[in-house]
């Protein structure tokens, strides 16, 4: 078995590989690995300096997440770096790849640091519920000042080498190989340069405090709920006003804290569900098909979303219009994205003018016969889909993929308008597409291996979050929306207000309600759908007409200046809407339904237990392969807060004996809606979790 860390000496230079494929997390085998060599070259009298690197292809990325909820084993990691930096000779971190969490607090406890251009560093542990606990927040903040520091730990994205260079985290760039770069580096040095004496970091009290209260005020607002934010806060005040030994001993308790806390569980599943959810079985099956072009067609709010993301990715786009002026706004909607970049600076007229020559609009779909791909984005309705994709039938070279981001027609039925079905298969992208990470890669059973495939390429290409969904009416998420917002829609008719409904969502940790996310999409969406299902409605279950009333006055939101809220003058916030408490009693009064309170528990525990009831029969019918998938989803594309890992992960903290006895009791009242489902009743009769079925 290969040693995950290795001692070699280059001249009098300690060589310090670490070898752990595939990121080189610092498992305990590694830790203790690297304490064994660096004691020994340290011993060495022969040796007069050390270098530190990883193999493959990155220094370490971090702790080995999979280790998080094991008993920690000696030796801790933060131990292993004071070692480090009580060496007697200077000691080289040489970074390439991504130098991440505690593969950067080595490099942070090491004397110097090299890089090569491309390497990236940050300490990302907030995505994890958790603060940098190898003392991060000690060393970073000497180095670099309280306001960077607080950046790179609240931002948790890596920065790269020549921005660490120019804030004095990294001593030199790499010309060339890394490995004799470092060589030449640890050649040149005579003596140890601990971080914990340095003091650049901390010389302007006045800036670090406000940096803290500032960082403090970011916390509260905009990661409300969350606890590791602040406890970052809380060590980096540690780091100004205690001895370097006291504040990592502060900062190991606080991580300790993060790390038991059920925030931490709910992260650490969900990044491990992201990468879950893109292994399905037809793309272990088959290789995906070439993808140098793509076509679009439809320029409105989707399209045009779609085409940026694309083109940002680096991908030529052909976009087809139904004529010259649609065209035109198509285009428009998508310089739109750019020229805002422009007006915040963060993007140049050139960079701009390089990515649009890659756009190219028509009228003629037979313009798409050289794509590899086409995704339709056109109105949602069946006929002009259909005419669309005969149309696509007729133009496209014959192993094109040809795509729908329709939000709930059935796949087959666009599909059936042409002659090669299994080249067909749905890409529901979410609003705006250029932004939001999901991907619903929706998959007809007529459809090739290869063309789900070339679908999860296409998601890694663009950045996109992929899951797989069974082509099942509304697929994963907008099929529990259904379920849930017909909840929150009996809730409203029974006495709740749509505001309190909202808020107590927020308070649950969601970005925002779902009355605002409704304003927001276009409440004529779902309209549309709801008059298309009209007829196959089972006339037993129980239906909310408010929203039909709001929309029946054209009152589709945001982009009508009202919805369930009102929106002076474009304003983004709605504010409640006096006309909305008289429509609500209206048709309160028609059904002689008396309104009632509900408390925010009440109305939380119904949301999410009808949330779950769904989502167990979308497991138990095979239109989502594992629970996981269906956290990632929420997580996503539906604003579930990531520090909860996503409803089915929240439904096993909860218990789900309590949530099926909470399904039961509602069922009383409302024996159709709440039909609890077999999946869970049987789940809960075998003592299982969702997470056991994670697992398989
Ligand atoms: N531990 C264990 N496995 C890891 C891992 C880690 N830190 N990072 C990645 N993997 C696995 C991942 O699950 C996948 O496995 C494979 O590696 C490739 O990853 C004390 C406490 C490094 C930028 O948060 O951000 O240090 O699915 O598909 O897109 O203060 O992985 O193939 O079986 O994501 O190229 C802090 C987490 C830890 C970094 C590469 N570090 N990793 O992205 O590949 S906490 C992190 C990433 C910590 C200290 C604290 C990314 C990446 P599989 P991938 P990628
Ligand atoms: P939209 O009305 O903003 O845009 C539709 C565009 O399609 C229009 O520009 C129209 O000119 C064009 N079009 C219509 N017929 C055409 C044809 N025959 N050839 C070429 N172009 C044609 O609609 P949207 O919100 O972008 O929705 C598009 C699709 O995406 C729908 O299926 C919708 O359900 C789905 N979707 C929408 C959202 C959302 O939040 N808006 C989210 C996910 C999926």
């Amino acid at each position: 078995m290969t040693q995950p860390v290795t001692l070699s000496t280059a001249g009098s230079i300690a060589v310090i590989e670490i070898n752990n494929p595939p990121v080189n997390a610092l498992s305990q085998a590694v830790r203790q690995g690297l304490l064994d060599a660096v004691v020994q070259a340290d011993a060495d009298a022969a040796v007069t300096a050390i270098v530190i690197l990883g193999a493959g292809r990155s220094f370490p990325a971090g702790a080995d997440i999979k280790e998080f909820g094991q008993p920690m084993q000696d030796p801790h990691l933060p131990d292993v770096i004071d070692r480090i930096e009580s060496c007697s000779k200077p000691v080289v971190a040489a970074l390439h790849g991504t130098a991440l969490g505690g593969g950067f607090e080595i490099a942070l406890g090491s004397h110097y640091r090299i890089a090569v251009p491309s390497a990236r560093v940050g300490l990302p542990e907030i995505h994890l519920g958790l603060i940098p606990g190898a003392g991060g927040t000690q060393r970073l903040p000497r180095l670099c000042g309280a306001a960077m520091a607080l950046d790179i730990m609240f931002k948790g994205t890596p920065i790269r080498a020549q921005d660490a260079l120019a804030a004095g985290l990294i001593d030199r760039l790499a010309e060339g190989d890394l490995r004799q770069a470092a060589l030449i580096y640890a050649a040149e040095l005579q003596t140890p340069r601990r971080t914990r004496e340095a003091t650049s970091g901390l010389a302007d009290k006045a800036a670090f405090e406000a940096a803290l209260t500032d960082a403090k005020e970011t916390a509260r607002s905009r990661m409300r709920g969350q606890m590791a934010p602040l406890k970052i806060v809380e060590c980096l005040r540690a780091c100004i006003t205690q001895p370097f030994a006291d504040g990592r001993l502060f900062e190991r308790d606080c991580f300790f804290e993060c790390l038991a806390s059920e925030q931490s569980k709910g992260m650490i599943h969900a990044f491990f569900a992201q990468r879950a959810s893109a292994k399905v079985p037809e793309a272990s099956r088959a290789e995906p098909r070439p993808l140098n072009r793509l076509g679009v067609v439809g320029g409105g709010t989707m399209g045009a979303g779609i085409t940026v993301a694309a083109l940002n990715s680096g991908l030529p786009v052909t976009m087809i219009e139904r004529d010259h002026d649609s065209l035109a706004r198509g285009r428009a909607n998508v310089e739109q994205v750019y020229d805002r970049l422009i007006a915040k600076g963060r993007m140049s007229e050139a960079q701009k003018s390089d990515i649009m020559a890659r756009y190219q609009g028509s009228t003629q779909f037979a313009d798409l016969s050289e794509v590899d791909m086409v995704i339709e984005a056109v109105f949602e309705r069946l006929d002009v889909k259909r005419a669309v994709f005969e149309q696509l039938d007729k133009v496209l070279k014959p192993d094109a993929v040809l795509a729908s981001n329709t939000s709930y027609i059935d796949i087959d039925e666009i599909s059936s308008a042409t002659n090669r079905r299994e080249h067909v298969l749905g890409l529901h992208f979410f609003s705006p597409a250029n932004i939001m990470k999901l991907l619903e890669i929706v998959v007809p059973q007529s459809a090739a291996d290869d063309v789900v495939a070339t679908g999860f390429a296409l998601a890694k290409i663009l950045g996109k979050i992929p899951v797989r969904a069974g082509n099942s009416p509304g697929f994963i998420g907008n099929r529990i929306l259904g379920k849930y917002g017909d909840c929150a829609a009996h809730m409203m008719e029974d006495g709740a207000t749509p505001y309190e409904i909202d808020s107590a969502i927020v308070e649950f940790g969601y970005p925002m309600g779902l009355h605002a996310m409704y304003d927001l999409a276009g409440l004529d969406i779902g309209w549309d759908n709801r008059k298309a299902a009209q007829g196959k409605r089972n006339p037993a279950e129980r239906y909310v007409e408010i929203a039909d009333r709001i929309c029946e006055r054209g009152w589709f939101g945001q982009k009508t200046g009202r919805g369930f809220y009102l929106y002076p003058d474009g304003a983004r916030i709605g504010a409640p809407d006096p006309e909305i408490f008289i429509l609500i009693e209206a048709e309160r009064a028609k059904k002689s339904i008396t309104a009632r309170r509900f408390t925010d528990e009440e109305i939380m525990a119904r949301y999410l237990a009808a949330m779950v009831n769904e989502a167990c029969e979308v497991l138990r019918e095979g239109v989502a392969l594992k629970p996981s998938d269906i956290d990632v989803t929420f997580v996503h594309g539906y604003g579930f807060p990531r520090y909860r890992g996503g409803p089915m992960n929240y439904a096993d903290s909860y218990g789900l004996a309590r949530m099926l006895d909470d399904i039961r009791r509602y069922g009383q009242h409302d024996p159709i809606f709440w039909q609890a489902s077999p999946l869970l009743i049987e789940l809960v009769a075998s003592g299982q979790t969702f997470n056991d079925l994670n697992k398989g």
